[in-house]
């Protein structure tokens, strides 16, 4: 049939590495970019049979997010700009997988087991982030669209999220907004305008913000923004990629772990800052006090920030629309604390990974979710934006119910409902807090973090660890979540869990406490627990102190 000979002879351009096998994991394949081209070549063949399935553009984004540099990557966007249904991860396993011999057969399989008509058009969206290695990998995914017989646009250089917005725009026929970087800036720039409007005497202080870009493509996205955003806000970007390594000591995930300044920021105490991670899904904000102590405004604190917000604004217009905030078992015990009793909004938690966060924030009228590392953004049924529009165009309502009718209307222009997205989250904060007339100390007394600890741990085979309660109970192996419990009857104020990491071959280890000291110790005892019970290898954890 059609294209089948085409893509014989062309896989052998981009051949598998024998016996080489990699799963789909969290978030797409990803590992040392010297093991991806077969994966990409295979990816832009999924990719065109997905297109053919949905009868809608799909998307590609070569990445490798937080990975240090010689690390790549390979996401897939569903047509509404979701991330892949989970249901096609196998095929997408299995298809990186197969030998050269097999890939037809495999191909194959996968056209019957789904119906798909062949005949149908396909559509791909590519996109990739700076990676060295970006280049010749995203060229692979073209290669395995036209083997197949699809048609494809290159966008080049872009965010995750812009590549996740250019193909929800596509498919929902501009009803989302134009499917161009041009369209997304002016979308975003403008609805930060008006937002910033609402925001009385603002300092040049308080409309500069420090922005760490990670040495990567969200550096260039946010200089290409700044002109659009005329003197609203004034951004100094550090870690530009002119001069260190992607990921390097910088970026959120570096900010977040370390709980440290990134290298390459000069800033002053009390000084705004944020930093992006390597494909700009992912902000974390933070300042320096005049003591020199760091302090981090993580993903719940962005959360609690716009959840209040909103909260604030449904009352003013007098809107009785569900809001809830979705969070994982990472977040914060005083952000869920302070969420649930002092806020009173519903708190969901999912298990980690974008999509089951997203996915359960769909059920709400508004569903603000987040990871404590930064990565979330706000969903609005299409129920609540309707109702919206209509209080915007009432001509019988006071100014008070108005105004707060057009705030949500910006506040709904400015998010990237897609997926996560640091530039479009970074907007919405600076509005939020010149609209509040905020300090980013200010924000950070909202509540106190209680102290925790991460840690990893190194087992034979992560999969022993089964979890439950949205990865807050490990269900296996026999006695493990006994002496978890155990340990956190120990200290005050205790939480603790472990699960397999999704990303890398590690058990991971979350514990809090009401002092630093107590959530390292119990983070270690849990760490041995593990290391005991399931399997682990090589040297026995170590306390941390
Ligand atoms: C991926 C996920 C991220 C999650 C992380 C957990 C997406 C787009 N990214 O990076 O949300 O926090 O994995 O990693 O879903 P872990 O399983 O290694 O802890
Ligand atoms: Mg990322």
């Amino acid at each position: 049939m059609a294209h089948f000979k085409e893509v014989n002879e062309q896989s052998g351009l981009h051949p598998k590495p024998a016996g080489l096998v990699l799963q789909y994991g969290t978030a797409g394949f990803r590992t040392s970019a010297n093991q991806l081209d077969h994966i990409m070549f295979r990816m832009g063949l999924l990719a065109t049979l997905r297109s053919k399935k949905t009868k809608a553009t799909i998307g590609v984004m070569v990445t490798a997010s937080h990975n240090p540099e010689e690390d790549n990557g390979v996401k897939l966007v569903d047509p509404m700009g979701e991330m892949l249904t989970s249901s096609w991860e196998g095929y997408a396993t299995q298809l990186a997988n197969t030998e050269q011999e097999e890939l037809l057969t495999t191909m194959k399989d996968i056209i019957e087991k789904e119906a798909i008509d062949m005949s149908q058009e396909a559509n791909v969206f590519v996109g990739k982030d700076t990676r060295s290695s970006s280049a010749s990998l995203s060229q692979a995914v073209l290669d395995g669209v036209k083997a197949l017989g699809g048609h494809s646009k290159d966008y080049g250089l872009v965010t995750t999220p812009q590549l996740h917005y250019m193909v929800c725009c596509q498919n929902t026929q501009g009803k989302y907004g134009e499917a161009t970087l041009e369209r997304y800036y002016s979308k975003l720039s403008q609805a930060f305008s008006l937002l910033a409007k609402n925001a009385s005497n603002r300092t040049d202080d308080q409309k500069h913000l420090s922005v760490d870009g990670a040495n990567g493509i969200g550096a260039i996205k946010v200089r290409e923004m700044e002109s659009h955003l005329k003197k609203d806000l004034q951004l100094s970007i550090f870690n530009d990629g002119s001069r260190g390594k992607l990921n390097h000591q910088c970026g959120a995930d570096f900010v977040k772990v370390q709980q440290k300044l990134p290298t390459g920021i000069k800033i002053n105490p009390g000084d705004r800052c944020c930093s992006f991670d390597g494909d700009a899904d992912r902000i974390v904000y933070y300042y320096t006090d005049a003591q020199g102590h760091f302090h981090l405004l993580d993903g719940d604190k962005i959360a609690t920030l716009i959840s209040t917000f909103l909260k604030e604004l449904l009352n003013e217009a007098g809107l009785d629309l569900k809001i809830a905030v979705v969070q994982t078992a990472y977040a914060n015990g005083s952000s869920t604390y302070y969420l649930e009793n002092t806020m009173k909004v519903i708190v969901r938690c999912t298990k980690t990974g974008v999509k089951h966060l997203h996915h359960a924030a769909k059920e709400f009228d508004i569903g603000v979710y987040f990871e404590a590392n930064g990565h979330g953004t706000v969903l609005f049924s299409e129920e609540a934006e309707e109702k919206i529009q209509q209080l915007v165009h009432n001509t019988n309502i006071n100014d008070e119910r108005k105004k707060a009718a057009l705030l949500l209307q910006n506040t709904i222009n400015i998010i990237n409902q897609t997926v996560g997205d640091a530039i479009s989250d970074m907007l919405l904060m600076e509005a939020i807090l010149a609209i509040k007339g905020m300090t980013v100390q200010q924000w950070d007394t909202i509540y106190s973090d209680l102290p925790n600890r991460q840690l990893k741990v190194k087992v034979s085979d992560r999969r022993v660890i089964e979890t439950a309660d949205a990865e807050r109970k490990a269900v296996t192996p026999a006695g493990l979540q006994e002496a978890i419990d155990g340990l956190v009857k120990k200290y005050k104020q205790a939480r603790s869990f472990v699960r397999p990491s999704g990303t890398e071959d590690v058990v991971r280890v979350y514990a809090e406490a009401d002092t630093q000291e107590s959530a390292d110790a119990l983070a270690h005892e849990v760490s041995l627990a593990v290391y005991g019970l399931a399997g682990g290898v090589g040297d026995e954890p170590k306390p941390l102190h």
